[in-house]
């Protein structure tokens, strides 16, 4: 239920420091393209994200199921976010006590806050993981977003949960800047929180593991969702991950421009 405003627009009376910054990008380089690059190996890895680099806003990672990961890799995945001007996710899905997640967020193997703009975190242990990312991540210029609803079948994140959610994000809009959901999340005209979805493709409609695809169109047009996240859709092929990239990074934005008109 909210007038619909460019990201441009919002970027300018955000409050949020990494909302601010991410719209700006997508006004800038005119894409709401997010590529999960969900591989094992350290080369392949960079070999995408170098591919995709200049039609995304965000490139999201699970920097765990790397099998060869070492702190070169996140060095080189911090410079082609400088060359090719994009955010990294890092799609941890915290979903401990805020203590243990301060740790998991700051120390270990992976140092997480240390490279990545953006995270995201499960609300099922309540608001104290929250509290808990934001010691670590808000000094740092961090932004969290929260798991408001999944895409894949089945998933318990709807109801009172999805609610709870949007009620906890609503109290700590310093650091919480947006959902994971499969729709927009805004109660009145002045929020503005942005939502990033998955469950993208225009190819197929499932994956046999549960996950579920929806189109851009759907998503941004009929959802009113900001950010499509797409990731076998891309680098499934490898022969194709550029055209791929390209021909998403169009039907996201053609989806946008379609809702502007609205
Ligand atoms: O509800 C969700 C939340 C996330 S972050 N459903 C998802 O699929 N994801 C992530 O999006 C998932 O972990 C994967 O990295 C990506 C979808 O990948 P695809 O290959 O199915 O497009």
């Amino acid at each position: 239920m909210n007038t619909f405003k460019t990201y441009g627009d919002r970027a300018k009376s955000h409050s949020n420091a990494c909302a601010r910054s991410l719209l700006e990008l997508m006004e800038r380089k005119q894409t709401n393209l997010s590529v999960a690059v969900d591989v094992t190996k350290k080369a392949e890895l960079l070999s995408i994200a170098n591919a995709v680099g200049p039609y995304v806003c965000v490139l999201k990672t699970h920097i765990d199921i790397v099998d060869d990961f070492d702190q070169d890799l996140v060095e080189q995945l911090e410079q082609l976010a400088k060359t090719h001007d994009f955010m990294i996710f890092e799609d941890r899905k915290f979903a401990d006590i805020g203590n243990t997640v301060k740790h998991q967020y700051g120390n270990g193997i992976y140092k997480i806050a240390s490279w990545s703009h953006i995270t995201n975190a499960h609300t099922v242990p309540g608001e104290g993981i929250i509290q808990g990312l934001k010691d670590v991540g808000l000094p740092l210029g961090r932004g969290l977003l929260l798991l408001a609803e999944m895409s894949s079948k089945g998933a318990l994140t709807k109801g009172d949960y999805t609610t709870e959610s949007v009620a906890m994000a609503r109290r700590h809009q310093d650091f919480v800047f947006g959902f994971i959901a499969q729709q927009q999340m805004n109660q009145t005209d002045d929020e503005d929180f942005i939502v990033m979805t998955p469950g993208v493709g225009l190819d197929v409609k499932g994956d046999g593991l549960g996950q579920q695809y929806r189109t851009p169109h759907q998503v941004i047009v009929d959802s009113g969702c900001d950010v499509i996240i797409v990731g076998r859709g891309v680098y499934g092929n490898p022969d194709q991950v550029q055209q791929q990239s390209a021909r998403y990074r169009d039907a996201g934005w053609a989806a946008y421009l379609e809702r502007c008109q609205q």
